[in-house]
């Protein structure tokens, strides 16, 4: 905007610094007026040729610079306005580019951490909004406008609002596809293998490995016989992904993409209860969870737990 103004102020008083003495447009003015309705028609009234001629002269190159000097204004007004507009322009869509991507959750929370993991493999600069579970914030009306279920994650990028931690980590990998670690296979089929193992995680691995972390956690009753009859329902899974992991070194293929990323929150608080046995009885498993858990994107995620 300022150099809009300088050049603006450097045109109205330019007649100074090209020819001197004149303030400008305004002095010019003046001085045309005063020729044209006192010393002109004095002039002519004194008859005196020479004097006549010399004046008439005189204003009429007046009456040229003038003329030329108003259209530099006008053209000068016009870059002005259009240099400022521009830099507003450019503000704006330096602002709405370099808006930081907000994440509400909490850390613990293995949805939210889900999310995480995607933002730091995909190195995207985030801000971690906490919502207050303690404090109910999450059933306030400010956060079911992100997500009418109540639930975290939600994510916010620009105009976008997102809920459903696995929609989220789908939308960044897409979203920043040049960033990073790649995360979804390009190739129509590979893609919709990776989709097969996503939909196993959700349907799944998910629904017992959750249930299992509750019971854990003492937020949900269960007996010996719950745990046992859910430990064997993730037995099953896990020889399903014995077998994968013997023909691809990950569940989505032969390279770490959001299929295995789903799973580890999951899995890191697993491997904190006894069931972590049944990872390390399976050879494959226990290496791909390994492998899966000492990823220094997930590193950092864990690091937010430490402080
Ligand atoms: N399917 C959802 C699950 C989200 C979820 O269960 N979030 C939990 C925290 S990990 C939550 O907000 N619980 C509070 C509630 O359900 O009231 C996702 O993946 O985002």
């Amino acid at each position: 905007m300022r150099g809009g103004y300088i050049i603006t102020a450097f045109v109205l008083f330019y007649p100074r610094f090209v020819y001197g003495g004149s303030l400008g447009l305004v002095e010019d003015y003046l001085r045309n007026f005063l020729y044209l309705y006192i010393i002109y028609p004095l002039s002519l009234f004194i008859q005196h040729k020479i004097v006549c001629f010399t004046i008439i002269l005189h204003f009429s190159s007046i009456f040229i610079a003038s003329v030329v000097q108003l259209i530099s204004l006008a053209f000068v007004l016009y870059l002005s306005i259009s240099i400022s507009l521009s830099i507003v322009s450019k503000e704006i869509s330096c602002c709405h580019h370099n808006m930081a991507v907000k994440l509400y959750g909490f850390v613990g929370s293995n949805a939210t951490f889900r999310a995480l993991a995607s933002l730091y493999e995909k190195e995207v600069e985030f801000e971690l909004v906490t919502v207050n579970m303690a404090a109910w914030e999450h059933r306030r009306p400010r956060f079911l406008a992100r997500n009418p279920f109540g639930q975290v994650p939600a994510l916010e990028d620009g105009d976008v609002t997102l809920f459903e931690s696995r929609a989220i980590t789908q939308y960044i990998a897409r979203k920043y596809a040049n960033k990073g670690t790649e995360l979804i296979m390009n190739d129509p089929l590979k893609m919709a293998i990776q989709t097969v193992w996503m939909e196993v995680e959700n349907q799944k691995f998910d629904p017992v490995s959750w249930k299992l972390m509750e019971i854990a956690m003492h937020r949900v009753r269960g007996g010996e016989e719950v745990v046992a009859e859910l430990e064997k329902k993730l037995s099953d899974v896990l020889d399903v992904y014995e077998t994968r992991l013997t023909e691809s070194k990950y569940l989505g293929g032969d390279s770490f993409t959001l299929a295995d990323l789903h799973h580890i929150p999951n899995l890191y608080y697993l491997m904190m209860t006894r069931s972590k046995r049944l990872f390390h009885a399976r050879p494959h498993v226990r290496a791909w969870a390994a492998d899966l858990l000492s990823r220094p994107a997930w590193l950092k995620v864990t690091s937010m737990l430490r402080w």
